[in-house]
This record gives C-alpha cells, structure tokens and sequence, in this order.
C-alpha cells in the first residue's frame, strides 16, 4: 500500500514544472499507484476558468487548487500539482490544508536567465516587450520556498536524474 499526498511543485514558468510531474505520475502510474496530476491545463481552463494573473487571481488559483488537492488526497490519490504558485503565503495555506507529512513541497530552481532563454512558449520575449503583463519573473515576483522539502535543480539534472530523486524521497518517507 501506499500513504496518499501532495506533491506540490513550483517555480518559474519554463524550470519543467509540468514535465517532471508528469514524468513523477508515469513512474508511480508504472508501480500500480493512483496518482493524478494538477496543472494549468485541466485547472486553469476548467475550475480556474476566468482567474488571471494578477495577485487576488493567483491567491484564488492557489487556494482552489489547494483545496482540490486536499479532495483527491481523502480520495487515497498521490496528487501532483505543477503550478507557478509564487507566494510563500499561499503555498503555506495550501499545506496547512492537509496532515503533517503530507505536503511535499518541491522547488523546480532554474535561474530566470536560464528560463528566459530556453523560452519555449515564446512568453518571456512578449512579457519584455510588454505584451502580457504581471508576468512572473519579469513584472510579478516570484518568492523562493523558505523550507521545501526538495529542491531539484533544473538546470543541472536530466528528468530522468529528477524524477529518481523525488522517487528516492517518497521512499524515505515511507508514501512509497
Ligand atoms: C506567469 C503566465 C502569465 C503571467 C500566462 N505570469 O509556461 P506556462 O505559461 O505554460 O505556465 C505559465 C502559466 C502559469 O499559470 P499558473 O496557474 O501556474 O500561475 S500561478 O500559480 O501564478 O497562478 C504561463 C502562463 O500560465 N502565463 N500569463 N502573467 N505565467
């Protein structure tokens, strides 16, 4: 069996978020267990539908998928959620929704200069030349995690790397 819980990752737009919660699902997916992922394509054009970004939007983004989480959490799911969430505030009240031990807090670190050149929606490029606004990094903060329970430098590890080192870490704690 398994403990169910969140993993929660964030980071900049473009550190691989989504790409390494999704390569996180497949492998707890391969060993047999529920495990589900959160992102902005089936909460930001669903659930979220009409949230922006600016920083009332994103507290609600925040706060919604916390509690969302905290659902399919009582639902026996390991629950990943791949989401910006640049507030050290909401971050904190979305682990304060669920049991000690079941928030695993993950920082996807990537230098913005590394973001920004990678680039791969094309948005940091408009975000400079002023066509979104509030865009994290750029005009909007983004406030480090003060105590996550992992930090996985992007830039630095293969997915591959990455997703054994959250892998190692659920072991430890016994939700694997
Ligand atoms: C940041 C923005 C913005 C602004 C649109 N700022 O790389 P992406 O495209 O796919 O991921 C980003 C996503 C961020 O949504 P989140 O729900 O994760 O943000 S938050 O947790 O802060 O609520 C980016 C796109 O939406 N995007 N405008 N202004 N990212």
């Amino acid at each position: 069996g398994h403990k169910s819980c969140v993993i929660w990752f964030t980071g900049l737009s473009g550190a691989g978020k989504s790409t390494l919660a999704n390569a996180v699902e497949y492998e707890l997916h391969q060993r047999g267990l529920a495990s589900y992922v959160l992102d902005g394509d089936n909460i930001r054009l669903g659930l979220n539908r009409g949230l922006g970004f600016g920083a009332e939007d994103r507290k609600e983004n925040i706060r919604r998928i916390g509690e969302v989480a905290k659902l399919f959490v009582d639902a026996g799911v390991i629950t990943l959620t791949a989401f910006i969430s640049p507030f050290q505030e909401d971050r904190e009240l979305a682990r304060s929704l669920v049991a000690d031990g079941e928030f695993v807090e993950v920082y996807v670190k990537c230098s913005l200069e590394e973001c920004e050149r990678r680039d791969v929606k094309g948005l940091y490029q408009k975000a400079r030349a002023g066509e979104i606004s509030q865009f994290t990094g750029i005009s909007s903060p983004y406030e480090e995690p003060a105590a996550p329970e992992l930090v996985i430098e992007s830039g630095e590890l293969s997915v591959e790397e990455s997703v054994h080192t959250v892998l190692d870490y659920l072991k430890a704690r016994g939700i694997i």
